[in-house]
Formats: C-alpha cells, sequence, structure tokens
C-alpha cells in the first residue's frame, strides 16, 4: 500500500537508531526515565488498553526489542505500516462507526485509569492551563507538542480498534461543527453537550465568513517558521493565533477553555486540522534547526520534538482530499470496461493535482474488483481517455496510470476443500496504484474535470471464455495526501 515518503532512508528495523540510543543514554543518566513518562510507542503505556489489541506499531515494537530492554524507555521504532488520516466528512460509515467505538471504549473507562478519556483530557488541561512552566501554547512548543499528544491518543484508540486513525475537521471547508458530532446526541459519543455551537433546532451555525478561511491558510503558506510557528513562550505563531485560537473560541462551552477544551471530542478533529496545517507547511519549508526547540522533551511524553517533526515515523500521513469517481459498471462499448463520470475540480483541487509534491501524493484505490472465475483479467487504467478501449496505446501514453491483474482462485478445482471446509472464497479485492504525475498534469492540461476509465483485458489467448466473463467495480477513490 501507500509508502512513506522517506522510506527508502528507514534504517534497518533490528538496528536501533543512533539517536535512539543516544537518547537512552541521557534519560537513564538524567533519571528520567523511572518518572512515569509516557513513552510515544510503548507497550507498557497501553498496559490497560484492552488486552489482544496491540496496534502495529507496538507489536513492531515488540518484535524488534531487544532482550531485557525496558519497553517504556522506546521512543519512536520505524513503524511498518503508515495509515492516512481522513476529513471526517469523507470518512466511509464503517471507518465512523470504529472510530466511535474506539472513543466509547476510551469513555467508558474510570477517571483513574490513566488511558481512559477523562484521563487523557486530563492532560492537555495540566499542560495548557497549569503553571506557567509547564506552559505548551503561546510559542513554538505549540505545534509538536500538540502532534504528540495526538499521535498518543491515535494509539489508544488503535489499541481498541486496530486500524482507526484520527478524523480532521477541515474548517475551511466545513463550516459548521460536521455533522459526524453533533447528529443523534443521545445515542453519538462524538457529541458534547458542553459546546456553544451546536445545531439548535434541527439549524447547525456556521463560522463567520472571516474565520478560518481558505485564504488564511494560504497566507500561512507562505510564512516563515517564526511567523508560522512562532518563537519562545510568550511569541505565539500565526498558525495558533488563527485559525486555531478562533475556532476554540467559536466552538464555545469546554472547548472554549484550554483546562477543559479536550473533554470535547471535537477537541482531537480540530486539533487534527491543525497538526494537517502544519504538516502541509513542512513539505515546503525548512524545520527550525535551533537545537534548543529540537532537544526539547515534550512531557509527558516520553520524547524529543525532533522526533515529532517528520509524521511519516509518527506512522501516519493526510489525504488532503478524496475525489469519488462512481463507476458505470454497464458500459458495453469495446468490451467490458468501467467509464467514471466526469467530476469538476476545485481550484485548489487543480492546483494540488497539477503541482505535485512528491510521487506517490496521488493514489487511485480501485476498490471492491471482483476476481476473475476463469482466466486472468489485466485492468489498465487511465485519466480523461473517455473512450478508451483494449486498442488504446498504453506506451507513451501520458494518460494511462498504470495497470493491474487478477488471476482465478481456481477454487472449483479443488472439490475436497469446497467439501470440508465450507468457508466463503474471496470474491473481491482492493487495489491501490500511485497515479504518475505526469498522467495528472498530462491529463489536467487543459481541462479542470477529471474522468476515469478502466478497460478490462482477458490474458487468455483465444479470448473466448473471457467475453463472458464482465467483473464488477465497487468504486475509485482519487486520494490526494500533502
Ligand atoms: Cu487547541
Amino acid at each position: 500500500m501507500s509508502k512513506p515518503k522517506k522510506a527508502s532512508s528507514k534504517k534497518p528495523v533490528d538496528q536501533p537508531s543512533h539517536e535512539q540510543d543516544t537518547r537512552r543514554n541521557f534519560l537513564g543518566k538524567s533519571g528520567l526515565v523511572a518518572g512515569g513518562l509516557i513513552a510515544l510507542n510503548s507497550r507498557s503505556g497501553n498496559a490497560q488498553a484492552t488486552p489482544g489489541h496491540a496496534t502495529a506499531a507496538q507489536d513492531h515494537a515488540a518484535a524488534t526489542a531487544q532482550p531485557g530492554e525496558d519497553q517504556s524507555t522506546r521512543t519512536l521504532t520505524p513503524c511498518s505500516t503508515v495509515r492516512t488520516r481522513k476529513n471526517i466528512m469523507a470518512m466511509t460509515a464503517a471507518e465512523l462507526q470504529a472510530f466511535r467505538e474506539a472513543i466509547a471504549a476510551l469513555k467508558a473507562r474510570p477517571a483513574a485509569n490513566p488511558t481512559s478519556f477523562a484521563a487523557y483530557a486530563q492532560h492537555h488541561a495540566t499542560f495548557c492551563s497549569g503553571p506557567p512552566a509547564l506552559q505548551i501554547h503561546f510559542g513554538w512548543f505549540f505545534l509538536p507538542w500538540h502532534r504528540a499528544y495526538l499521535y498518543r491518543f491515535e494509539q489508544l484508540l488503535q489499541a481498541v480498534r486496530p486500524g482507526v486513525t484520527l478524523p480532521y475537521w477541515s474548517w475551511t471547508t466545513t463550516r459548521t461543527i460536521p455533522p459526524a458530532y453533533t447528529q443523534n446526541p443521545a445515542s453519538n459519543t462524538l457529541f458534547h453537550s458542553a459546546r456553544l455551537r451546536n445545531p439548535v433546532g434541527g439549524t447547525a451555525p456556521s463560522m463567520p465568513a472571516t474565520m478560518a478561511t481558505a485564504a488564511r491558510i494560504t497566507a500561512l503558506m507562505g510564512m516563515n517558521w517564526t511567523l508560522f510557528g512562532g518563537g519562545p513562550i510568550p511569541n505565539a505563531g500565526g498558525l495558533e493565533v488563527n485559525p486555531h485560537n478562533p475556532v476554540h473560541g467559536w466552538v464555545g462551552g469546554d472547548m472554549g477553555v484550554f483546562a477543559t477544551a479536550a473533554r470535547d471530542p471535537l477537541f482531537y478533529a480540530h486539533h487534527c486540522n491543525v497538526d494537517r496545517v502544519w504538516a502541509r507547511w513542512q513539505r515546503t519549508h525548512p524545520n527550525p534547526a535551533d537545537p534548543t526547540w529540537l532537544n526539547r522533551r515534550l512531557d509527558p511524553f516520553n520524547v524529543t520534538i525532533q522526533e515529532t517533526l517528520r509524521v511519516e515515523s509518527l506512522c501516519y500521513r493526510y489525504v488532503d482530499f478524496t475525489l469519488l469517481l462512481a463507476m458505470d459498471r454497464n458500459r458495453e462499448a469495446a468490451g467490458p470496461g468501467y467509464h467514471s463520470e466526469t467530476i469538476k475540480l476545485e481550484d485548489d483541487q487543480l492546483d494540488a493535482l497539477r503541482n505535485r509534491e512528491a510521487p506517490e501524493d496521488v493514489q487511485l484505490h480501485v476498490e471492491g474488483v471482483e476476481i476473475p472465475k476463469k482466466v486472468s483479467q489485466e485492468f489498465r487504467v487511465f485519466l480523461n481517455v473517455p473512450n478508451a478501449n483494449r486498442d488504446t496505446q498504453t506506451e507513451g501514453n501520458e494518460n494511462f496510470v498504470d495497470s493491474f491483474t487478477l488471476v482465478p482462485l481456481g477454487h472449483e478445482q479443488m472439490d475436497h476443500e469446497k467439501k470440508d471446509g465450507g468457508n466463503e472464497q474471496l470474491t473481491k479485492v482492493n487495489i491501490a496504484l500511485p497515479v504518475p504525475a505526469s498522467a495528472t498534469r498530462s491529463a489536467l492540461r487543459d481541462r479542470a474535470d477529471l474522468s476515469a476509465t478502466i478497460v478490462q483485458v482477458p490474458l487468455d489467448e483465444g479470448g473466448e471464455r473471457a467475453a463472458e466473463e464482465r467483473l464488477k467495480i465497487d468504486s475509485v477513490r482519487l486520494e490526494v495526501v500533502r
């Protein structure tokens, strides 16, 4: 699936990095190890989470631990699975359900349990409204501290429901509290009554047009670190004061005061979007090189700022937006094939697709592809070639994305298995294809809309048997990460 951007520079997993060794020595010497810190990737940190539901990162940490090593002192281990955080508005019903179940499980734990929702919210209160020495707002600790805070929270959720990621609330495009957080108040664990802007009588209040605008985000992208991320306290950065602060204030209630903000589940979606804006800024700007900042430990997490700087090291990336390309399954022309409806793109979507930052930033997810029963079938994917057929050139055709082939299971030739197993056979698979930058550039050269065409080509020589086989595809999504 999706590979971390700099995966090739990743150190071998069984060799702890020099930085990690140095850090452990430092922590050991300074006596901080025993101080009850929360290790971001530790098993012990999750000791009270549901047993038997370790996250991929935890499994990985355990698998790569040296004998006798104290897991609680391990900080960030290379991760094997980089997951994507999505816009709450683009989550599937199943994803939303899993996320809600994980939140509900943390909420069900008593406050005395350090892995409970209540205890976790209290960390924010301590470091955001406690003594000045602990303060992490109003300056350059704000972004990395909250990144660590979200990451650890996401791990608690994943310990309950493996694979769950935090959704973000894109305030520039969703101008009300997202419905996932307000609908069915009585049974919705994401609903929080202590909010000023919950819908009243079915009407959801909208943010003032001056607040959290796309123009503000564009302005932030042009700022240097000091303007964007701030300096030593009390020099607050641009992202913190706008739009981070106004959204807190506008949602109001618990969100309107730092001491109570993290009691509202919406807090995490709000901060996830703040973190997304930072991650996007980082792709085109250098991080500050000041060692005072880089080496600063982010209490109560066992991690330095340096270790929070690459989101891929924390096993996530952001899906900036998703285009759902609805497939027409009944396309008859030129043999079996699938053509999507054409989607009109917004200006910022066009911009993102034309000015790619990394090759794997755009991925086409072809989901629920039926596995052929008779012969292997190749699927050739094109962008903005609505008339593509089996004769359409792929070589030298910039609008050609890629092809994939599915091979029949042949289980009808395995009578014995059918008899005793009675297991249901796998019938559908999901395929993720990186879309070459040349393909999006070429497809969008003179136009502002997009469609996908998938041509099905049987790989048997004569093609006689295959002609009968018309395979289904559930959906095609274009995910843009940045
Ligand atoms: Cu905040």
